[in-house]
């Protein structure tokens, strides 16, 4: 079990003002910034981060979505991090998110669902390498 996970705060959040209440309730719920940029991906470094879901029907949407503005990219610290994240953001769909998760109270769609938390401990590193290099991690 590793304890760091990858999250971005995605462009509907950022543009609706929701970054600095996201970023509380995570540091609230324990976890510690590791690594944090403000970037806007383009749609190829887009496409390139979510080339796991090519096959699937929403991907060119998904794409279109994640590069329309600006993201919070993080590395995030705690005990069993990637699991604790996904039950702190709630299900993918915020109309069958838990009453309290972060999408719950600021995603509006399944598509557009304010943050992304990595799945897996391998994901994690997968993503969080995709952003920050050595030097950027503290
Ligand atoms: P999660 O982000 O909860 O791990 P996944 O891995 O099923 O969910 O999907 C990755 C991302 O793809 C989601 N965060 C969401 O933005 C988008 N997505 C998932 N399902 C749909 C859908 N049916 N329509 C549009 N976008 C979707």
């Amino acid at each position: 079990m590793s304890n760091r996970t990858f999250t971005m705060i995605k462009p509907d959040a950022t543009q609706k003002g929701y970054t600095g209440a996201i970023l509380d309730q995570i540091i609230k719920a324990g976890f510690t910034v590791k690594a944090m940029k403000w970037t806007r991906l383009t749609q190829e470094q887009a496409g390139l981060f979510y080339e796991i879901h090519k096959e699937r029907p929403f991907y060119g949407e998904l794409v279109e979505f994640m590069s329309s503005g600006p993201i919070v990219a993080a590395i995030l610290e705690k005990e069993n991090a990637v699991a604790d994240f996904r039950k702190l953001i709630g299900a993918t769909n915020p109309a069958q998110a838990e009453e309290g998760t972060i999408r719950k109270k600021f995603a509006s769609s399944v598509g557009e669902n304010a943050v992304h938390g990595s799945d897996s401990d391998e994901n994690a590193v997968i993503e969080g390498d995709f952003f920050f290099s050595k030097l950027e991690r503290f």
